[in-house]
């Protein structure tokens, strides 16, 4: 196995330029703070950018960057200035992340800043790509590198890849407004893993590609012709250790090797006997609630004046996105808003708010999250939110309180704490006081069950398991029984073909020798095809047969210039190259006036569903119906369809976005084995898209080559691709 290739936006370090020199210190934000352990252990590069735009660096500075990033593993990418606006500051931030965490108003749609977004992730592609060998495995991290995937896989389709999402992805109904959302879809799911925080972000993901590409799934798999994509969710943890370990030392110190931060939060827990320290911690940002929160802390002291001079909140806020005009707009809010509630209730020995709006170093973190009651994190969406499980993993005493929002992902893990609607004030309110009066033994018993989680499924396990699950969805494919049809493959077929001397070919229609149309009758053959089948059909000793599950008057009106055998209704017609339609058993339809009106209900509460009668057959479409009210209504049409049908001879056929009720006993492998006693055939090729088609591939003498068009699960020996792929082998044959 090769190594790990770790991509972000950025490095896990920042560099500052500093006179004739450089500094090299640790970046913050929840994605480095995380995935630093996993870096340190393995064998990885991180390949990203250091913070620092390409022309500030110095030029006799350039080798000294490179060798500090080296010496961690690291891979700079250079950004120009230009770059960052676009790619960064613009489509990153002013398009994905608004819009990603449901703030629709603040995200605009820039074409300059999505052609800069493209170019970036190209360039970012190129630095993977050349660092990356056939059997390495890439693992590609959040919105600023969604279409990195795929420009990887086109370069080399057989490499394994992941992707990590590590804010929220919307409902399909937000997605879908973003101008550019196949690109941005079809870039992720470049990857062979695509894994968000929760589970909720996981059915967006997967609906917005149901919806938007039209592209199946079962279960969380998405299937696209010769790859298995999958998509789950791994709920980020933190380095626990770090954090409780910290938090022990820091206690077990002497007082008088304490920080002076820390001598300051402990003048004000001795200030009076029951003084009590509320923390809020994040990156000054819209989607964390922040500003709501220092109101809410205002209508407390209100609601509650009690508690004045009594409590305090300590508000730290690192700088972020200061070139974002809405950072700059929440900047000044929060400036105002924590002046406004000091001058309104400070008294001469009691501010209610400290507001720190700078980054700290870790130790000054600790000491923050060790000595307060109460952490209160009120995000209005949030990825998943790391502060709440670092205040849980400090506290070793057990003590403490942690109040956090529904929209965060962590709140589906961390149920033991008290969970608010952070637009509900009364709510939060109310959780405040709760929290400062909530007995020891209470905290202590909602804590325990905190730790216990977030020390089991740590950022090492996340990681681990994410890696796990990689390799598994590489593998699912060779699970698979059919093998690919290489071409090396193609090669011995084509010989075996050549050396024959009786050859049949059956070929389903639909989904194999056509893409699927939004109606059926659009998807008639094209001049190419047609000339394709027909020179095929004229080879010596070789015999079509196109077998479909369609009606024969299209079937016969499509193909009448073609010689070819024509099979239609899934083996009730059959029309020999040189004749005319024919039955191919006496069958009875007296049963489609009693199904007829079972199925008009269905299409009357399916929108964008229709019936097709066909002579001996009914067939109900959902290919244009809401993708997943379309899959609700086919299990609940078949299990009317099954109960009603069991006793009259007739069976429902689940196929590709249709379900079809017909007599019994007729298949394509049925029809296909009536033409091949009448002859003996030493070559017999087989090949189709769906369900139906396996009932030939069932039928078909051992010998036969059988081929499904996509990677399904299947009883035929090979697999292609796509349509393309089917027309590209004919023609090999009707070459040879
Ligand atoms: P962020 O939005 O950055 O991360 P979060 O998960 O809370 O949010 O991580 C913030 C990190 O920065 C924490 O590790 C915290 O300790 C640190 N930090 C916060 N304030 C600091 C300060 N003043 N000084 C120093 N360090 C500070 C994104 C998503 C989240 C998701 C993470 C990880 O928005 O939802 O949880 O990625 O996937």
């Amino acid at each position: 196995m090769g190594k790990t290739i770790i991509i972000s936006n950025r490095l896990p370090l920042q560099i500052n330029i500093t006179e004739k020199d450089i500094e090299v210190t640790p970046s913050v934000g929840g994605l480095a703070t995380g995935l630093k352990s996993f870096h340190k252990e393995g064998d990885s590069i991180w390949i990203g950018w250091t913070g620092m735009p390409e022309e500030e660096i110095p030029d006799d500075l350039k080798g000294k960057v490179l060798e500090e990033a080296k010496k961690q593993n690291c891979l700079p990418v250079d950004l120009t200035s230009e770059e960052i606006e676009g790619f960064y500051y613009g489509f990153s931030n002013r398009t994905i992340w608004p819009l990603f965490h449901y703030f629709m108003e603040y995200s605009e749609f820039e074409p300059e800043d999505w052609e800069s977004y493209k170019r970036v992730n190209q360039k970012y592609a190129e630095a993977v790509l050349e660092n990356l060998n056939d059997d390495d495995e890439v693992w590609v991290h959040d919105y600023q590198l969604l279409l990195l995937p795929k420009m990887i896989r086109d370069k080399k389709p057989n490499v394994t890849i992941g992707f990590f999402n590590h804010i929220p992805f919307p409902s399909s109904e937000v997605f879908r407004t973003l101008p550019w959302r196949e690109e941005i879809l079809e870039g992720m799911l470049g990857a062979d893993l695509i894994g968000f925080h929760t589970y909720d972000y996981e059915r967006h993901f997967l609906r917005s590609v149901k919806l938007i590409l039209r592209k199946d799934s079962t279960f969380n798999e998405i299937h696209l012709g010769n790859r298995i994509v999958r998509v789950d969710s791994f709920p980020m943890g933190i380095d626990y250790q770090k954090f409780s370990d910290a938090s022990l030392n820091q206690q077990n110190q002497p007082s008088s090797e304490n920080s002076n931060f820390q001598k300051k939060l402990d003048y004000h827990k001795n200030s009076t006997s029951d003084a009590k320290l509320i923390i809020s911690i994040d990156r000054l940002d819209y989607t964390k609630g922040i500003a709501n929160r220092i109101r809410a802390y205002g209508y407390f002291l209100e609601k509650y004046p009690e508690y004045k001079e009594k409590v305090r909140l300590v508000m730290l806020a690192v700088p972020s996105r200061t070139n974002v005009p809405q950072y700059q707009l929440l900047k000044k809010e929060v400036d105002e808003l924590v002046g406004r509630i000091n001058g309104r209730f400070a008294t001469v020995n009691w501010t209610p708010i400290w507001y720190f709006f700078r980054s700290m170093p870790f130790e000054n973190l600790i000491d923050l999250y060790s000595s307060s009651d109460v952490a209160l994190i009120t995000p209005t969406r949030d990825g998943m939110n790391l502060v709440a499980k670092e205040y849980i993993a400090t506290r070793t005493d057990q003590t403490g309180v942690l109040i956090l929002s529904e929209m965060a992902g962590a709140a589906h893990e961390l149920n033991e704490a008290l969970i608010i609607n952070p637009n509900n004030f009364e709510q939060i309110v109310d959780a405040i006081k709760t929290a400062l009066e909530m007995p020891k033994e209470e905290q202590i018993r909602r804590n325990k069950m905190l730790q216990k989680r977030l020390k089991r499924y740590t950022v090492e396990k996340w990681a681990k398991d994410f890696m796990n699950s990689l390799r598994e969805a590489k593998n699912r494919i060779s699970k698979i029984k059919a093998e690919q049809l290489t071409a090396d493959v193609e090669t011995a077929i084509i010989e075996k073909f050549k050396r024959a001397k009786n050859r049949i070919f059956f070929i389903d229609y639909d989904g194999t020798l056509v893409n699927f149309a939004d109606k059926p009758e659009n998807a008639k053959p094209d001049p190419s095809l047609l000339e394709l089948v027909k020179q095929l059909n004229a080879l010596e000793n070789t015999e079509v047969v196109l077998i479909s599950g369609r009606d024969k008057e299209t079937l016969g009106t499509w193909w009448q210039d073609v010689p070819v055998n024509l099979i239609s209704e899934h083996g009730v017609w059959l029309r020999p190259s040189n004749g005319n339609w024919g039955l191919t058993e006496n069958i009875k339809c007296d049963w489609m006036k009693n199904v007829r009106p079972v199925l008009e209900t269905f299409v009357d509460r399916t929108p964008g569903t229709f019936i097709e009668e066909k002579n001996y057959s009914l067939v109900w479409h959902y290919r244009k119906a809401d993708p997943e009210l379309g899959e609700i209504r086919a299990n609940e049409l078949s299990t009317v369809l099954k109960d009603l049908t069991s006793n009259h001879g007739l069976s429902v056929l689940e196929g590709n976005k249709v379900l079809e009720i017909k007599t019994s006993g007729i298949n394509k492998g049925k029809a296909a084995n009536k033409i091949l006693v009448e002859r003996k055939h030493d070559f017999i090729f087989g090949i189709g898209d769906d369900w139906t088609d396996e009932y030939l591939f069932n039928e078909l003498p051992e010998q036969a080559i059988t081929v499904k068009v996509g990677v399904k699960e299947t009883s035929a020996k090979y697999y292609v691709k796509d349509v393309e792929q089917v027309r590209d082998l004919l023609k090999e044959f009707s070459k040879s």
